[in-house]
């Protein structure tokens, strides 16, 4: 059976109530990326980035999964070949949708690393820039998220995955943020069918054999199905 390897972004959580990035009153409009989203940001005003991780932290714990999620899931469960799940969300809404092995190469709200060695431990709701680290005592405490010129995690396995794959979906990503992007030319390039699932044409629709533009809970439980 044909591996298949599966892409999501923000736009499979929009539903569920969490922003996306760069769409009209996203993210990125009311808060500047190179201020919360970059080591130097968070550098120079560790307060704020911790405000603003807390902030996105208890939105994702209210959220509930949508249908997207769900049919992801129950693909992974009926699928007699593999169905791997690579996210860029740190939400956990895949796995409280009941997926497996998600990879979040982005890191996840729920995980909070310490920046001088490296240990990483299950966040607090609300972190505070001077909290201890466990393992170090020292109080360099972060989100455990993967930001601007941070090398995104699981990506030996996210290459080997896609390298396999006989089929590549990319579900509710614009496509600005590399290396995902290029995720599709890689799947593309081992001669895996591609797909992409979004609510409009992403900057990289040019690149997948087949698209299936709407909202998530609706192309992608038909897709599944
Ligand atoms: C719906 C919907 C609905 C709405 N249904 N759809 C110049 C050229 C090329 C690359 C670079 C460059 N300069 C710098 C770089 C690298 C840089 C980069 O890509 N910059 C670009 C901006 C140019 N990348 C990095 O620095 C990365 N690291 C890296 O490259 O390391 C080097 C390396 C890599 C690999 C191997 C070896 C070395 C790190 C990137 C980290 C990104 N971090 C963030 C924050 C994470 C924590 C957090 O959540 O706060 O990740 S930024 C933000 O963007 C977040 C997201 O995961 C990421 C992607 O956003 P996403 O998911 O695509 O969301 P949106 O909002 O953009 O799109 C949503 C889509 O959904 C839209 O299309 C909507 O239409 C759709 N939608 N509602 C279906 N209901």
């Amino acid at each position: 059976m044909d591996k298949i390897v599966i892409l999501t972004g923000a736009g499979i959580s929009a539903e569920s109530g969490l922003g996306t990035f760069r769409d009209k009153d996203g993210i990125w409009t009311r808060y500047p990326i190179e201020d919360v989203a970059t080591p130097e940001g968070f550098a120079r005003n560790p307060a704020l980035v911790q405000d603003f991780y807390n902030q996105r932290r208890a939105q994702a714990a209210k959220a509930q999964p949508n249908a997207a999620h769900r049919a992801l899931a129950r693909l992974q469960a009926d699928y007699a070949g593999e169905v791997v799940i690579v996210t860029q969300n740190v939400d956990a809404l895949h796995e409280a949708g009941g997926a497996r092995g998600v990879l979040h190469m982005h890191g996840e709200l729920a995980r909070a690393l310490c920046n001088a060695c490296g240990h990483r431990w299950d966040a607090p709701e609300v972190m505070a820039p001077a909290d201890p680290c466990p393992a170090c005592g020292r109080p360099e405490t972060r989100p455990d998220v993967v930001w601007f010129g941070e090398i995104p995690y699981h990506m030996d396995d996210i290459w080997t995955h896609l390298g396999g794959a006989g089929l590549f979906a990319a579900i509710g990503t614009s496509g600005n943020v590399y290396p995902a992007a290029a995720f599709v030319q890689e799947a593309a390039a081992a001669g895996a069918h591609t797909v992409e699932l979004n609510l409009e044409p992403s900057v990289t629709v040019s690149d997948f054999a087949e698209t299936r533009h709407g909202a998530a809970t609706e192309v992608v439980p038909d897709w599944v199905d």
